[in-house]
């Protein structure tokens, strides 16, 4: 039935609906949006949800602009050009569909693991990342992914240590009177985080921050420790060596709930201050007085970041620093222990949504998205199973993100491969599709959320509807398993339906449903008494589970692949930490962001730039043996002696001669959990043009 018109009908009211940032960001904040007349007008922070406190980062305040840019792809594209050239023209989804089922399947009848699905993380949502698109894939037996772009190496780190991706409640940072920021720039990567901190310092608290680069977080910390890159687990084990030479222990803590203590005591006594300050390149006397702040503040927290682990010793890294607070017994109170990540707090019933029973015997291989440079180029062979002959990416910007990226450009060139991009935009990937599918923002579709900077559940409902001819991952699944005959009925779940999925009878769905989040119960001191999840139940120190796997069972220093004097032609170290005001390469297509952050730039200290005749401003190119890398060069105080810090992630094509950052990044592996190692990276300097 029509309803009558009347003048306000047709002017609806200004409406608020409830989301989820589903930005791979610690602080995923609960979102409202302003819809009028069927456009999203605004979005803010939920000033309900604790964490998010009303406040939104800069990124995300503009995500109705991101929603209805003017660039957003909104009908299927079909490549008219050669491989690259970015060159599409639109056609109709049916089409697309059935080419893409049909060629699909022609592969399949040969040998599914040649098709390979390329995913990450932007967007988190539990429907939108991992369920329909997972039940496609392991249906079709097509190869598995190995997601481990981003924290693996730390995430091994911690669950050999601590059990799992557990740790202190964030909340209670703010009762903390010592808090370390070891790896993390708060700032610009965490910035509820930081508000926490802050009211800590207000408290009295001191803040120390490790970092390499002098951050807006490191300058506006009590102390500042810039070490090089990759020296982390050295610092830990000196403290250890301090907290032992002055009894700053809780024996009764190690006794209880630690395993390996006298294995771990015998490890850090070979690593006096003196020997951390000459890996690390810190003054001894600051290792020292961290020591003590460390040894003799209660509470004392520290807020670890994925930044220390994108280096060979990325796990050993984190084992070590994961050690600190048994040895001191920090744990005992709220406001004491370590976190890296809490997303392991989350009850997701992952194999619900993503139904590993499709795969029905079969046991495809596996590719490590961070090799996917060299596994484009590589041929059959009995050791790597079939020649990747088609790529479906969705959720990642893979010739962007992806380390070594000339083997990368390469591998996505290959006029043979097959290629298939899930996307808003027209990224660095999308140039090169042969289909690019539109695909619905966070403001159109519906989701759910776990966190990993805190401990509450967050539902996305969709605000406005989907535009142009958008349709949501899911959706985009469930229509080619439809079109490859796929019958079994988990394919007719609809959106909503995974959402409730997705954590079953765990969580209150009239909770979420009503609120837009919901807070897990999680103790708030969880290992006061011990009960680590490990398997022997404690803190492990030593772990025999990597003794199993050959490695070492105590955290150690594990030097750089490319460690500082190594390499006399690549004399720098470089990090590549990302840009404030982009989230890795999501953002940068918004001018009004890409303003903010200006131009690509590499930070150098003013000696390094001296020594090679570079001005501030200048043309440079950064360059080793995998490829050369042109920006400008900023003497901006950030960078330390002997290390060049390349801000992340533009888009190449926006970049000067078409290159980031990760033409010079490496494939090379972490120590634990086959990780990338993006900031450890010898390079060398020259200076282009004077500018
Ligand atoms: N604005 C913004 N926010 C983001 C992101 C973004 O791109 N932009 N990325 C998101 C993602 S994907 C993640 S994984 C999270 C967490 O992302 P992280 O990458 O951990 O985020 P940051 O805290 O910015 O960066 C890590 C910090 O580690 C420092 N660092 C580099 N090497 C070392 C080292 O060897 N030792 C130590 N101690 N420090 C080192 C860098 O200088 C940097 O300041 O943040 C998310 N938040
Ligand atoms: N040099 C260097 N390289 C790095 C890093 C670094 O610090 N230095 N950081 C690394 C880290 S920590 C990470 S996590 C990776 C991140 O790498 P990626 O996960 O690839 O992240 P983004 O570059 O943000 O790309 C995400 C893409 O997903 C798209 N997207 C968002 N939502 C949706 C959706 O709902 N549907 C579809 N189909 N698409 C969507 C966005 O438009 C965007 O283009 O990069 C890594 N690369
Ligand atoms: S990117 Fe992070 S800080 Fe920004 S809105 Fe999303 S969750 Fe919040
Ligand atoms: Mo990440």
């Amino acid at each position: 039935m029509n309803a009558p018109t009347s003048p306000t009908a047709a002017v609806p009211a200004p409406q608020l609906v409830r989301g989820a940032c589903p930005h791979d960001c610690p602080d995923t904040c609960a979102l409202l949006t302003t819809v009028e007349n069927g456009r999203a007008v605004r979005v803010q922070g939920n000033p309900a949800h604790a964490q998010t406190g009303g406040v939104l980062c800069a990124k995300v305040s503009r995500y109705a602009e991101r929603t209805h840019h003017a660039n957003r792809i909104l009908t299927p594209l079909k490549r008219t050009g050669p491989k690259g050239s970015g060159q599409f023209a639109p056609v109709p989804w049916d089409e697309a569909l059935d080419d893409i089922a049909r060629r699909l399947g022609a592969i399949a009848a040969c040998d599914a693991q040649a098709i390979v699905p390329y995913s990450y993380a932007g967007t988190m949502g539990l429907v939108q990342g991992e369920s329909m698109d997972r039940r496609f894939f392991h249906r079709l037996g097509a190869s598995l992914l190995h997601r481990s772009i981003c924290s693996t190496a730390g995430g091994e780190g911690l669950v050999h240590t601590l059990g799992g991706k557990v740790g202190m409640k964030v909340e209670f940072f703010a009762e903390a009177r010592l808090i370390l920021i070891w790896g993390s720039n708060s700032i610009g990567s965490n910035l509820h985080f930081w508000r926490i901190a802050q009211q800590a310092k207000r408290n009295g608290a001191r803040l120390v921050c490790i970092d390499p680069r002098r951050t807006e977080t490191a300058e506006k910390c009590h102390e500042h420790l810039q070490l090089r890159p990759g020296t982390d687990a050295a610092l830990a084990l000196a403290l250890m060596h301090e907290l032992i030479e002055n009894d700053w222990l809780d024996h009764d803590y190690i006794t209880r709930h630690t395993l390996g203590w006298p294995q771990l005591r015998e490890r850090a006594l070979t690593f006096p201050p003196a020997r951390a300050a000459e890996v690390c390149g810190l003054p001894v006397e600051q290792i020292r007085r961290l020591a003590r702040d460390y040894g003799t503040t209660k509470p004392a927290a520290i807020r670890l970041n994925y930044g220390v682990q994108r280096v060979h010793g990325g796990g050993n890294a984190v084992r070590a620093i994961a050690c600190l607070p048994a040895l001191t017994g920090a744990w005992r109170q709220r406001a004491g222990g370590v976190l890296l990540s809490s997303s392991g707090a989350f009850p997701v019933d992952r194999a619900r949504l993503q139904r590993p029973e499709l795969l029905a015997g079969r046991a495809p291989r596996t590719i490590n998205m961070v090799t996917i440079g060299d596994d484009l180029l590589r041929e059959s062979s009995p050791a790597f199973g079939p020649k990747i002959e088609a790529l479906v990416v969705y959720n990642s910007n893979p010739v962007a993100v992806a380390p070594d990226s000339p083997k990368v450009v390469r591998g996505f060139a290959r006029e043979d491969l097959f290629t298939v991009v899930l996307e808003h935009f027209q990224t660095d990937t999308a140039d090169y599709a042969d289909y690019i599918l539109p695909a619905t923002t966070q403001l159109e579709h519906w989701d759910v959320h776990l966190a990993y900077g805190h401990t509450d559940v967050l539902l996305n409902r969709p605000a406005i509807a989907p535009q142009g001819q958008a349709r949501s991952n899911a959706q985009i699944f469930r229509d080619l398993a439809a079109r490859m005959g796929f019958a079994d009925p988990c394919f007719a779940d609809t959106d909503e339906q995974l959402c409730r999925q997705a954590y079953g009878e765990a969580v209150d769905f009239p909770r979420l449903l009503a609120d837009g989040f919901a807070p897990l119960p999680v103790p708030d001191a969880p290992f006061a008494e011990g009960g680590f999840p490990t398997p022997s139940g404690r803190c492990e120190f030593y772990s025999e589970r990597l003794a199993r796997q050959g490695l070492d069972p105590l955290p150690g220093h594990v030097p750089n692949h490319e460690a500082a004097g190594s390499s006399a032609a690549y004399p720098l170290a470089m990090i590549s930490p990302p840009a404030r005001n982009f989230l890795n390469s999501t953002f940068v297509s918004l001018q009004s962001l890409r303003d903010i952050e200006g131009r690509p730039l590499l930070e150098l200290h003013p000696d390094d730039a001296a020594a090679r005749g570079i001005a501030d401003g200048a043309l440079v190119r950064v360059f080793n043996d995998r490829g050369s890398y042109e920006c400008h060069a900023t003497l901006n105080g950030r960078a330390r002696p002997g290390v060049v810090n390349g801000l992340g992630i533009w888009w190449r094509k926006l970049g000067h001669g078409g290159t980031n950052v990760n033409e010079i990044t490496s494939q090379a592996l972490t120590d634990m959990g086959a990780g990338p190692t993006f900031y450890d990276c010898a390079v060398q300097v020259e200076a282009l043009a004077a500018s």
